[in-house]
């Protein structure tokens, strides 16, 4: 019975995972993945945040870029260019065994959630990684320069430099939440919701759009509790705080808060924030930078402290 569900996406979502699957025993999290992102390139379907994900619950993520796999390898891509094909979205020759073999389960007829379960097993992680939702939903940002992109073509063809005025999730409409998260979300022996430090309107947002799931955490018995992915103003990675200025919220770890508003219930915000007061939320300061699996299962640690302190157990 799951007793903890993270809701993830990118680097941020991951390195927190990481740390709450070191803490809970593998029946007890769910972490529901962004598919928002997810898009077809070269024939394939790829689905960056569950992949990144996976591989850092594996502990085989690239540390440096945060997405990847470490010591991978880039024949296929060199091989491509002289081709002339495309470039710009960087597939390395391991990461393509991925994408070819959800290819292959995808063609077989299996759903995104099972695909996610067998793959994160193949790569010897005992947690629950489940997409948001098994039907398509994709994440459309509004820019000032180029108008509506597909979310690859802004977040890495384009470098995430356009100026961003609005964000839209095609297809939310129509989807379900994944059995997994529905299960989670229903269950009666959740204990806390977290939402990771992942981008709030590119990552959590796209979450959140699934019909049914901000609605119940609406209606939540368990506490909702996040980290916040700004600190001191600026985004620990990529485009958080250009994206939360363009959409007219505040670039902050209170912008943050505000963001989430009545869904939130506890927040952790790092040292370099102290001080600040959000009236009716309980705030807790620590060091939320996650350099490694360490610093992961101590932020899981102060976030999952923070869930029990407001449920009062
Ligand atoms: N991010 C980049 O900035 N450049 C890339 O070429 C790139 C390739 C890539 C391949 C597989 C994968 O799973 C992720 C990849 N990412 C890349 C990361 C990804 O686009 C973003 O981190 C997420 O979509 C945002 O959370």
């Amino acid at each position: 019975m799951t007793r903890v569900l993270a809701l993830a996406g990118g680097v941020g979502g991951a390195r927190l995972a990481r740390g709450l699957a070191r803490l809970l025993a593998p029946g007890e999290l769910l972490i529901a993945v962004n598919t928002g992102d997810d898009f077809r390139h070269l024939g394939l379907h790829i689905a960056p945040d569950l992949d990144t994900v996976t591989y850092t619950l594996a502990g085989l993520e690239d540390p440096r870029r945060g997405w990847g796999l470490a010591g991978e390898t880039w024949s296929v891509m060199e091989a491509l260019e002289a081709l002339g094909g495309e470039t710009w979205f960087r597939l390395g020759d391991h990461d393509l065994a991925t994408h070819l073999e959800r290819a292959r389960r995808l063609e077989a007829g299996e759903t995104p959630s099972r695909i996610a379960a067998a793959l994160a097993r193949r790569f010897g992680v005992a947690h629950c990684i489940a997409p948001m939702s098994d039907d398509p939903v994709r994440t459309v940002v509004d820019t000032a320069e180029h108008g509506r992109l597909a979310f690859q073509d802004y977040f890495v063809r384009r470098a995430a430099r356009p100026r961003v005025r609005g964000v839209a999730f095609e297809g939310a409409a129509r989807a379900r939440a994944a059995p997994a998260l529905a299960e989670a979300l229903a269950s009666p022996a959740l204990e806390a919701i977290v939402i990771c430090p992942s981008n709030p309107p590119l990552s959590i947002a796209p979450i959140l759009s699934v019909p049914g799931v901000r609605e119940a955490l609406g209606r939540r018995r368990a506490p909702v509790a996040a980290v916040s992915p700004i600190i001191a103003g600026k985004a620990v990675k990529g485009p958080a705080a250009a994206v939360m200025r363009g959409l007219g919220h505040e670039a902050s770890a209170r912008g943050v808060a505000e963001y989430y508003g009545d869904l939130l219930d506890g927040f952790v915000i790092d040292r370099a924030d102290a001080g600040l007061r959000l009236p009716g939320k309980a705030v807790v300061e620590a060091d939320t930078i996650m350099r490694d699996a360490d610093a992961s299962v101590r932020v899981a640690e102060t976030v999952l402290a923070l869930a029990r302190r407001i449920s009062g157990s």
